[in-house]
């Protein structure tokens, strides 16, 4: 039975979190939200309005029309560098910090949760700050190229990809096995600012559970995820962590 709490934190919760000696937090785009980089479903504005994110970040897309889908990894990236990480970011970053052990499963790709000093980081879909030479799949950090250019690889002039894993693509091996390890090694799964939706990230709370851990859902509202949650704290990241880390460790709180 999830007990739904607003942004007064259950004193069961901090508990569990205080209590708890092994952590996988997976995120999605809500957790930047505060940051404003726009969530993934809400980000398609302003000239982007007209395309559906799941339609652009696809291979076809790519191969179709390649300086269309660098125009908007390039618009994403600008907004990305403007951005700073939140409060959200910080607590788990200070979570990190106080937990034996913890791993932080992100299906964001704009390095936020790096930026603000988290270390056990899995990027499950990649990362939009690098880029992947076409011809040997080496990954490679670039400087934003001259208006109307494509990205190309600074050490070898290759032509560049975004860093990223599309729908359709194969997530990286890797990052799924630490992925898979952490969700069920820990005993307690916080999921934060995801809509539940894409697979096989969305899968990870269900095997935390079936592993016989607890799962802790932050996010304005309910989700997909919710009904395998033992506590849905509804608000943003940027409120409800500060506010669950200060209840379970006295830590100072956002407000
Ligand atoms: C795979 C990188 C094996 C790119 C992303 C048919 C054919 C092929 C595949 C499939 C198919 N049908 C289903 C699939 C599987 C598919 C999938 O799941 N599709 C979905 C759409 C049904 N998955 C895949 O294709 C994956 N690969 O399965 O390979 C395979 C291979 C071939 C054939 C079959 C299988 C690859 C998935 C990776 C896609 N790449 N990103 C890019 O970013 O450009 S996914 C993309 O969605 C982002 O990474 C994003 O993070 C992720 C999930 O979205 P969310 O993070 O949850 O963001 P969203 O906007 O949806 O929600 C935000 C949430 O935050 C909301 O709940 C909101 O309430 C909340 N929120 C808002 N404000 C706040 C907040 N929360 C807290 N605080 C706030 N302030």
């Amino acid at each position: 039975m999830t007990a739904h709490a607003t942004a007064r934190v259950p004193e069961a919760a901090a508990r569990a979190l205080q209590e708890a000696r092994s952590v996988a937090v997976l995120t999605g785009a809500g957790i930047s939200a505060e940051s404003g980089v726009p969530t993934f479903r809400d980000a398609q504005t302003g000239l982007w309005a007209r395309y559906r994110a799941e339609d652009l970040a696809t291979p076809e897309a790519f191969a179709r029309d390649p300086v269309l889908l660098w125009n908007w990894y390039l618009w994403r990236r600008r907004l990305v560098g403007e951005a700073a990480p939140n409060a959200g970011h910080l607590a788990l970053v200070e979570l990190e910090r106080r937990v034996p052990a913890f791993t932080l499963v992100t299906q964001n790709v704009d390095g936020l949760h790096r930026r603000a000093g988290s270390r056990a980081v899995v990027e499950l879909h990649g990362c939009l700050l690098q880029g992947r030479r076409l011809d040997d799949g080496a990954v490679v950090e670039f400087e934003d190229p001259p208006a109307g250019q494509m990205p190309v690889c600074p050490q070898t002039g290759a032509r560049l990809r975004p860093n990223v894993v599309w729908f359709g693509e194969m997530l990286p091996a890797v990052a799924m096995v630490a992925a898979r390890e952490a969700a069920e090694s820990c005993d307690l799964m916080l999921v934060v600012g995801t809509s539940g939706l894409v697979y096989p990230a969305a899968g990870l709370p269900a095997m935390a559970a079936e592993a016989g851990a607890k799962v802790m859902e932050v996010n304005p509202v309910d989700t997909p995820l919710t009904p395998l949650a033992d506590w849905a704290l509804r608000g943003g990241a940027a409120t409800v962590l500060p506010a669950l880390l200060a209840r379970a460790f006295g830590t100072a709180s956002a407000d």
